[in-house]
């Protein structure tokens, strides 16, 4: 039985590995050598130090970290390092070309193959055990490969990319604006997922109070009543930094947005279209999601309500891996792995619903919660302290349930995102909260 648990855990590792690479080979392949080496917003990097980065941190995990190899490149460690070199100023290194990049990437992978082979995953170190650096680094592809799908957003010139639309709601029409969470301990966290990052351990019981909770993200739609209403021109429904930032950018709307013949259009992947009314709004900095829900008479949840009202089940008292149960996540459950290039409308996906009743609490936007990125009581940094321990801290606000474009492996209950309250061009929303 142990020989097939550790042939499983391989087996689990190569399909996630492979599954990340192909989704990196449609958004490095979709543009011209150009496009890849180009900077479309100082806010991201070239596409193509994507693709070098992902390449160089399995060479420094896997054949390094795991294997014990020799650096293949030792001369390039310091082009791909995301902390010496701020996104503005990468196109301006001798990157490697594209040619080379996609070579040392398949040339990284096909040795990092080779690792996975000959490597007991059913014990030992800490880093191999559960295949948990395999798991890491093929987390660690899928973020950069929503990093570089927010580039191919913020990319102009016609679209490249092309989905199906999600599906549609059966019963949205019945559904209550919000649902109760009465008041009581959780377990928050985890000590059990073989693949959590560590700002997502350990497991701990919080008490929250009783809270209700929207049913749903935000809407464009009740998002525009928000803008009409003249939410970005009073200051009383802004915290002072938000207000500074509608100021200083003169913003009007969420990114990507405007207004044409009285109608508010967007841009999406290089398409024009009229914004949908009920669609999750997308686009949206933490000050805005703030401003919003102050606006509503409402607040954002914290983070630990929104992880009760994901996990809780109030029947076995015990915290479920996802909203739905315990099951991975299922094209019927959520919109998650660039499956759609959207967020799906409000109230699809009935069979994801948590036992509190909450809908899309997993997929479709990602979502900003009140709370500062800190960690949970006994927290300890691995890998390596700058995956997460360097960003605790006021500075950066958590984002919970993962996008349209984050992939399953990179998701869970517990699945902790963060970034600043002025970011907008990720793919976030929210929904808002009140105390029971
Ligand atoms: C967790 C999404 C904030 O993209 O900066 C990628 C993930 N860490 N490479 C980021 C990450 C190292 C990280 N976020
Ligand atoms: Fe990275």
């Amino acid at each position: 039985p142990r020989e097939a648990d550790a042939e499983a855990l391989r087996q689990r590792a190569l399909a996630a590995l492979l599954t990340a690479r192909e989704r990196t080979a449609l958004l490095t392949d979709s543009v011209d050598d150009h496009e890849l080496t180009a900077q479309h917003s100082p806010l991201m990097s070239p596409l193509v130090w994507d693709l070098a980065h992902i390449g160089n941190q399995e060479e420094l995990w896997l054949l390094r970290g795991v294997a014990g190899r020799e650096a293949m490149r030792p001369e390039i460690d310091g082009l791909y390092d995301a902390f010496e070199h701020p996104r503005a100023t990468r196109p301006s290194l001798p990157l490697l070309a594209p040619a080379e990049a996609r070579a040392y990437a398949a040339e990284v992978r096909g040795r990092a193959l080779d690792v996975l082979d000959g490597t007991a995953l059913d014990g030992g170190r800490p880093l191999v055990r559960a295949g948990f650096a395999f798991g890491m680094i093929a987390q660690h592809e899928q973020q950069h490969d929503e990093t570089m799908l927010i580039t191919h957003q913020l990319r102009s010139g016609p679209a490249v990319l092309a989905a199906p639309v999600p599906p549609a709601p059966t019963d949205a029409a019945g559904l209550p604006a919000e649902v109760l969470v009465p008041g009581g301990p959780f377990t928050m966290g985890t000590s059990a997922e073989p693949w959590a990052l560590d700002n997502e351990r350990p497991a701990h019981v919080r008490d929250v109070p009783g809270f209700l909770i929207d049913t749903t993200p935000v809407t464009c739609g009740a998002y525009q009543e928000f803008i009409e209403d003249g939410g970005y021109t009073e200051r009383r429904w802004w915290a002072p930094e938000g207000w500074v930032m509608v100021r200083e950018h003169e913003l009007t709307a969420p990114l990507f947005w405007h207004r044409d013949a009285g109608q508010w259009l967007r841009r999406r992947f290089g398409v024009t279209e009229v914004v949908p009314g009920d669609e999750p709004v997308l686009h949206v900095s933490w000050y805005e999601a703030d401003a919003f829900a102050r606006w509503a008479g409402r607040r954002l949840p914290t983070e630990a309500e929104w992880e009760k009202a994901a996990r809780h089940d109030p029947v076995s008292e015990r915290s479920r891996r996802y909203p739905w149960g315990d099951e991975d996540p299922a094209p019927e459950l959520a919109n998650l792995g660039q499956r759609h290039l959207r967020p799906a409308p409000v109230g699809t996906y009935a069979q994801g619903r948590s036992p509190y009743g909450a809908r899309q609490l997993i997929g479709d936007v990602w979502e900003w919660t009140s709370s500062d990125f800190l960690p949970y009581p006994g927290f300890s940094a691995f890998p390596y302290r700058e995956y997460s321990e360097v960003f605790f801290g006021p500075a950066h606000k958590v984002l919970r349930g993962g996008s349209f474009a984050v992939d399953p492996v990179a998701c869970r209950g517990t699945f902790r995102n963060w970034d600043l309250p002025v970011r907008r061009q990720i793919f976030s929303g929210f929904r808002t909260a009140r105390d029971a």
